[in-house]
């Protein structure tokens, strides 16, 4: 599609009621990759909530399917009363009837030829579907919206030795199989999957004592990879059961395991598909990064049937109803499993990564959009990360008691049906007895608050005043103030608290004052209790001491961060510019501290990424150059190594891990930081000497693979590469890490070529995602320095490769462009060069409605 074809803006404030709705579905898959046939029989009645009138046609979407025949209430529908176009097809009124009838139809698929992986697709000789947003009118025609929710029988034929769907199996035999779903659902969670696949099994006794057989699917020789997906998947379970009292509810829970995914994983009803690499592993194979998504990514998904497939969105502009709901309550369970002061700390990393970075560009959006081209676009960090921050602010904001209370009521009020952000926010008004109509700003409202704060001491008077200030962003130029919870500590010199609580910003500006004895040292947004931007300007000893002092894990963190982001911006203006020695030597206090948690305290000695120092730069009014940045942060690395002197070499043998290699978190955050004490001992060390010993005799793929990126890193990968490669070869998911290290990890100057050389390698299957992402996506996302290496070598090969993918896979081609959402934040001649890939993008013949509605924002010019 041309950017001048304009295909339609969908937008909120043109919902309309479905005008039929479904009360059964009853689905026959008769499976042949070239050709199979779907036989659907919707029994439909017309919806008396509809706004069209008493006769309308009959709108069913569908897109490029072969239709075979179509019959209402038995009788074939004439061909001059229907009409078939790109996005569906339409019954003349006069032949539908006025009460409840019945839609046959049967089509053609070829799921072989499927390479969008939307719909029914193959990968590796085994059918699976993916259905959301609408991909389900890719199977047959349907009215394809989350609010006509249906009960599904589906009978599948084919020869493949396991053939699934959703809900219960009620019957089968050779060559067929029969599953019914006693819940009614939108067609987005219809799932089928049928292939050669072997199932490790388990039970779990829900606590009102349903035994639920619980089943993952793999392809055989996977079983034994299972193991921690499984445990993981009965952890949620007991945890969704004992926080929210929400019970499973059919008799089987499934997850299959396939290799060719667009995203992550889907929460379809019972069945669950995921994305191999976020259900198998081992000790030999995954790292301990692997471990934790899988643990989160299995309760993600897990925790969708309450919130999500119970009771899920109205339209599409609802996303957030249940991602942002689902992240948030997927943060919880690993702040409960894992440490919560080192799961918050991540989770803000990570917000700031990507979310705070699509806000401040062409890409920001509400939470809750209110248009759209495609809304497989929309699946952001700021309807999942930002959503489920803004569902955090809401349970500071009442309390965790009311928080549960409100949620309780959301379920009893709202199960079995598709609801709305108006009816999540009602229930925490009828709850609370609180007026939210302020706070629902949040899910309006695109762009990164900044809050400023500013601090007077005077005689015994201490006065904080705080104002805040919300940026333009597209399409929205003026903002109103909102509701933001500021939690906060007042600390004295001996480190004690003088006061501490939660201040509700909801006005531009607020002063606070507190009469005490001596000058207080404020640890303000304790928690990071809103996603915002805190200005404030503090001096280099008050850093020191919070970071010190604080018993605020995440203000602990926080303060060390800004000194290091302070550090790198001026290493990166003047490469002889000194470093805070307080800053330094609190480090060192840290490396010294045995009390801490190991996890926390590799936090703390962590350095912020080189992403995040390029939005500092530019958050401060600064232009980043990504090489500058990245010398800066290797120039501290090493002052920080040298100041550590032999610690580091004590806190790398100190952290060894005896005996078999175990993912918990204790394990994991020894590991991590004894990691961080590698990176010090290799940053001065040209020969990276103990990174080479350790790749050696590495026993597992964590310590394998910190080794190996350090050695990239150092130029110094080369014969470890080799090795690594002739030992995994035969291994998928590990393949993807060696290119993924190279893509991320080669040094700038010759990045762009190493990249280049991947994309020829025999194994760069370019039409999986995961292979394409581990090269094309991790070059663009983790190397900045060498994506935007000046003569513009990167940014050429990235978007030939956007160019090439778009036609197969506009999903994932989309999603990587907007990997460019912060372009505008560089030098001109950077900028120069990144519009005319992008423009190059954007002129191509036949561009998909994904890539297109990406590059046509980023190139807006009313964009921030
Ligand atoms: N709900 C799915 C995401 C679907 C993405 C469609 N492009 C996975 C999840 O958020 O749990
Ligand atoms: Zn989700």
């Amino acid at each position: 599609m041309r950017l001048d074809a304009q295909p339609p803006l969908i937008r909120l404030a043109d919902y309309r009621p479905p005008a039929f709705l479904l009360d059964r579905v009853e689905l026959t898959f008769v499976l042949s990759p070239g050709a199979t046939r779907v036989r659907a029989r919707l029994h439909a009645r017309p919806n008396p909530e509809r706004t069209e009138g008493d006769a309308p046609d009959l709108r069913l979407d569908g897109r490029r399917l072969k239709l075979v025949s179509a019959a209402i209430d038995g009788a074939e529908v004439p061909a001059n009363a229907l009409v078939i176009d790109d996005e569906g097809l339409t019954v003349d009124a006069a032949h539908v009837p006025d009460g409840p009838f019945l839609w046959e139809a049967e089509t053609e698929i070829a799921p072989d030829a499927n390479t969008a992986l939307e719909g029914l697709y193959m990968s590796n000789g085994m059918y699976c579907t993916q259905c959301e947003a609408q991909g389900f009118r890719k199977i047959t025609f349907y009215p394809d919206r989350p609010d006509v929710m249906a009960r599904f029988k589906v009978r599948i034929e084919g020869e493949a030795p396991v053939l699934l769907s959703n809900g219960n199996l009620v019957a089968s035999g050779k060559g067929w199989a029969e599953w019914e779903d006693p819940f009614p659902k939108p067609s987005y969670l219809f799932a089928l999957v049928a292939g050669d696949l072997r199932a490790v099994e388990d039970h779990f006794r829900t606590r009102s004592g349903r035994d639920v057989l619980l089943q993952i699917w793999v392809r055989p020789g996977d079983e034994d990879r299972c193991g921690y997906a499984m445990d993981a998947l009965k952890r949620s379970m007991t945890w969704d059961e004992e926080e929210y009292g929400r019970e499973y509810d059919l008799d089987r829970f499934m997850i299959v395991a396939v290799d060719d995914f667009n995203m992550g994983a889907m929460e379809n009803k019972g069945l669950n598909i995921f994305n191999s690499r976020y259900v198998l592993a081992s000790p030999e194979t995954a790292t301990d990064a692997d471990y934790k998504s899988i643990e989160t990514i299995i309760a993600h998904e897990y925790f969708h049937n309450w919130t999500g497939n119970r009771i899920t969105c109205r339209d599409w502009f609802q996303l957030c109803l249940k991602e942002g709901l689902t992240v948030f309550r997927d943060q919880q369970f690993s702040a409960d499993q894992r440490s919560a002061a080192v799961k918050r700390i991540e989770d803000v990393i990570r917000l700031r990564g990507a979310q705070f970075r699509e806000d401040g560009g062409p890409l920001a959006h509400p939470v809750r959009p209110e248009e759209y081209v495609e809304i497989n676009n929309f699946y952001t960090a700021t309807v999942y990360e930002k959503g489920a921050e803004v569902i955090g602010m809401l349970r500071r904001l009442v309390g965790p008691e009311t928080y549960r209370a409100a949620l309780d009521l959301y379920f009893e009020r709202h199960d079995g049906e598709a609801c709305t952000i108006e009816d999540w926010l009602k229930v925490f008004e009828d709850a609370s007895g609180r007026d939210l109509s302020q706070f629902k700003l949040w899910y309006s409202q695109a762009g990164t608050p900044r809050v400023v704060a500013e601090e007077a001491w005077n005689d015994g008077h201490y006065t904080l005043s705080l104002s805040q200030h919300v940026p333009p962003t597209p399409g929205q130029p003026v903002k109103k103030p909102m509701v933001i919870p500021v939690a906060y500590g007042l600390l004295a010199a001996d480190g004690t608290e003088v006061d501490t609580g939660l201040i509700e910003l909801s006005e531009e500006g607020r002063a606070l004052s507190w009469d005490l004895p001596e000058r207080p040292t404020a640890s303000l947004l304790r928690e990071f209790s809103a996603p915002v931007i805190l200005e404030r300007s503090l001096k280099a000893e008050d850093r020191a001491f919070l970071l010190a002092h604080d018993e605020d894990t995440f203000n602990k963190w926080e303060a060390g961060r800004g000194a290091a982001l302070e550090a790198m911006t001026a290493l990166a203006g003047d490469a002889s510019a000194a470093t805070d020695p307080g800053y330094v030597a609190a480090l060192v206090t840290v490396a010294d501290d045995t009390d801490l948690d190991p996890a926390f305290k590799a936090l703390l000695l962590g350095l912020p990424s080189e992403e995040e120092v390029i939005s500092h730069v530019a958050a401060q009014g600064g232009v980043p150059d990504p090489t500058r940045i990245h010398a800066a942060r290797e120039a501290l690395t090493v002052r920080i190594a040298e100041a550590l002197g032999d610690r580091a070499e004590q806190l790398y043998r100190a952290n060894a891990v005896e005996g078999p290699y175990a993912p918990d978190a204790a394990m994991a955050g020894r590991r991590a930081l004894r990691a961080r004490a590698l990176a010090f001992l290799t940053a001065r060390d040209p020969e990276a000497g103990a990174a080479r010993a350790q790749f050696d005799s590495a026993d597992n793929m964590t310590e394998r693979m910190s080794a190996l990126t350090l050695l990239v890193a150092h130029g110094a990968g080369d014969a470890a590469l080799e090795r690594f490669f002739a030992d995994w070869r035969h291994d998928r998911l590990v393949i993807d890490k060696w290119f993924a290290v190279q893509a991320a990890s080669t040094p700038p100057e010759t990045a762009a070529e190493t990249v280049a050389r991947l994309t020829e390698h025999p194994d760069f299957e370019w039409r999986n995602p995961n292979r394409f992402r581990s090269v094309v996506g991790t070059f663009a996302m983790a190397n900045p320095a060498g994506f935007h290496r000046a003569d513009g070598a990167g940014y050429a090969l990235f978007i030939d490769w956007m160019i090439r993918l778009d036609p197969f896979n506009p999903q994932t081609t989309a999603r990587l462009t907007a990997s460019l959402g912060n372009w505008r934040l560089f030098d001109e001649r950077r900028q120069i060069l990144l519009r005319g890939e992008l423009e190059r993008l954007a002129a191509l013949e036949g561009l998909s409605r994904d890539t297109g509605e990406i590059v046509s924002r980023l190139l807006r010019t009313d964009a921030s």
